[in-house]
């Protein structure tokens, strides 16, 4: 099988992104955006999903977060678009309802190359630590859009605000690993009676 490797640097003058992923890795990741509690959550991403992944972001953090978050976001969903390619033999869809503590989160994916979020997730408290809990949705909108994937993320329930973002981010890597890998019984074709996902 080909290589699944994208690699997105992107540059504006708010952000300096860049971005390498391997769909088909170990979860590995290198993570440094300057902003401590989402490259944690970053490594829950790549390590959940098994997706390689090396992220360098120097960001305007002097403002807010907002725009390293975003832009990460973008460059992540683009390196992932390209290391898909024409999506040929994925699984396509996948969904996971997810447990932590007392937090749970459903995600449900379609690697259908139509963008789309449904973002049904709130918290009740407007920081995690220094990070503005409402950044969470961002990424994922960020994400979806240049991914080219349809992403729905349900809070289900949840106490801690901490515990709710992290299976967020457990959630989707989880649907990422299952919905991009190789289905065996139609490895050589695209998974859609369209004929193309891209
Ligand atoms: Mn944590």
């Amino acid at each position: 099988m080909a290589e699944r490797k994208g690699e997105i640097s992107r540059k504006t003058n708010e952000t300096s992104v860049s971005v390498s992923v391997d769909i088909d890795g170990t979860g590995a990741a290198s993570i440094s955006t300057g902003v401590g509690f989402f490259d944690h959550m970053l490594d829950q991403l790549s390590r959940h999903s098994l997706i390689d992944m090396d992220i360098q972001v120097k960001g305007d953090l002097h403002i807010d977060d907002h725009h390293t978050v975003e832009d990460t976001g973008i460059a992540i969903g683009q390196a992932i678009a390209k290391a898909l390619g024409d999506r040929k033999g994925i699984t396509r869809y996948a969904s996971i309802d997810l447990a932590m503590d007392e937090t749970m989160t459903k995600a449900a994916i379609d690697i259908s190359g139509r963008p789309f979020l449904v973002w049904n997730v709130s918290f009740s408290a407007p920081k995690i630590g220094t990070f503005d809990t409402e950044l969470v949705r961002e990424f994922f909108q960020a994400l979806a859009q240049n991914a080219g994937i349809t992403l729905h993320v349900l809070n289900h329930y949840g106490a801690n605000n901490h515990h709710i973002a992290e299976t967020c981010f457990k959630a989707v890597a989880r649907v990422l690993r299952a919905s991009t890998e190789i289905d065996p019984r139609q490895s050589d074709r695209v998974p859609s009676t369209k004929g193309m996902l891209a």
